[in-house]
């Protein structure tokens, strides 16, 4: 009834959708992020798909918690907390991802805590390369940039460091050690990264943005030019011949539409901005991947089903569903 009508540029199928459901909440240490797959699912999104958006969804139908993949001892690794088990899971991630995007499906990554972008950008990169030929371009859409190094990061908790890792800012030097089966194809360029909805970057962060030159709209610039205007130039920046794999955290929502959430912060985007993003994202045709990240159920309970909520919208909209 309601498929969407927008022909997606580099997906050869793109009414399939390859499903990823990832339980997993070890890039930062709040229990409960791991929890929201099965929330999401379970308030209706996959039906709504099938039904609303007419996708064939292609889902081994569970809820990955990689528990084999789990190291029995995991001690602190360049100032990383649980740095093999990040590792294993978005190793494995980064595999699942590439068997649906290598095959033309739009992939929708369903987190888990905003550590597994490293497994998501990475497959989707390595398969969109092979598939097209070309370097994506990714939006990450976040209260936080997610880019510190290892060195830099305060907290040593992996979910702000994901960038870093898909960038090569924070390459490992030995193929042997954590993260260093990230190689050249599954990483993206600086200059195909941009950023939305930022409002609490750490000071080495901000010293990297500006060095590396990455486009990066606040929210002083939301609020500067309206979010219309923001996603034209953030759209217009990337140019419309490029591939993109679109990282969305729920935290870049402000905690009045989205509370439940490891790190929220106040003074975001409001739910129809964010919705907004995902429209405009998808009309450009050029979408491949969605992750959908950090909503965490178990935290502030009379807001967890509005911040559910607030997550199968932003997905339905990236997908293709419209107002009208
Ligand atoms: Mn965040």
């Amino acid at each position: 009834m309601d498929a969407p009508t927008i022909r997606p540029k580099f997906l050869k199928n793109g009414h399939e959708l390859g499903l990823v459901a990832v339980g997993f909440s070890g890039g930062q240490c709040k229990p409960g992020v791991d929890a929201a797959p099965m929330a999401l699912i379970e308030s209706g999104l996959v039906s709504q798909l099938k039904a609303d958006l007419e996708y064939d969804i292609h889902f081994d139908d569970q809820v990955h918690v990689y528990t084999e993949q789990m190291p029995k001892d995991d001690p602190d690794y360049r100032g990383m907390k649980k740095p093999r088990a990040v590792c294993a899971v978005t190793k494995q991630l980064s595999n699942q991802v590439y068997e649906h995007a290598k095959q033309g499906r739009f992939v929708l990554t369903l987190g888990g805590d905003h550590s597994i972008a490293i497994g998501t950008i990475s497959g989707t990169a390595k398969a969109v390369r092979e598939r097209t030929g070309r370097d994506m371009a990714v939006i990450w859409v976040d209260a936080h940039a997610d880019i510190n190094t290892p060195e830099v990061s305060g907290s040593g908790n992996i979910h702000g460091m994901p960038v870093a890792f898909l960038t090569g800012l924070a390459s490992e030097p030995e193929p042997t050690k954590p993260f260093g089966w990230i190689s050249d194809e599954h990483k993206i360029s600086v200059k195909k990264l941009v950023y939305i909805g930022l409002r609490d970057v750490d000071r080495a962060e901000k010293k990297i943005l500006r060095e590396q030159g990455i486009k990066a709209f606040s929210m002083h610039d939301i609020d500067r030019h309206g979010i219309g205007r923001v996603m034209d130039m953030a759209l217009g920046w990337i140019g419309s011949d490029t591939p993109i794999h679109l990282s969305f955290d729920i935290d870049a929502l402000d905690p009045m539409w989205a509370p439940s959430t490891g790190t929220a912060v106040r003074g975001g985007l409001t739910l129809r901005e964010g919705d907004f993003i995902a429209e405009c994202v998808h009309e450009t045709g050029s979408l491949v991947a969605l992750d959908l990240v950090e909503v965490n159920p178990s935290l502030e309970e009379q807001g967890a089903a509005e911040t559910v909520r607030a997550g199968v919208s932003i997905v339905r909209c990236a997908l293709g569903d419209t107002l009208l």
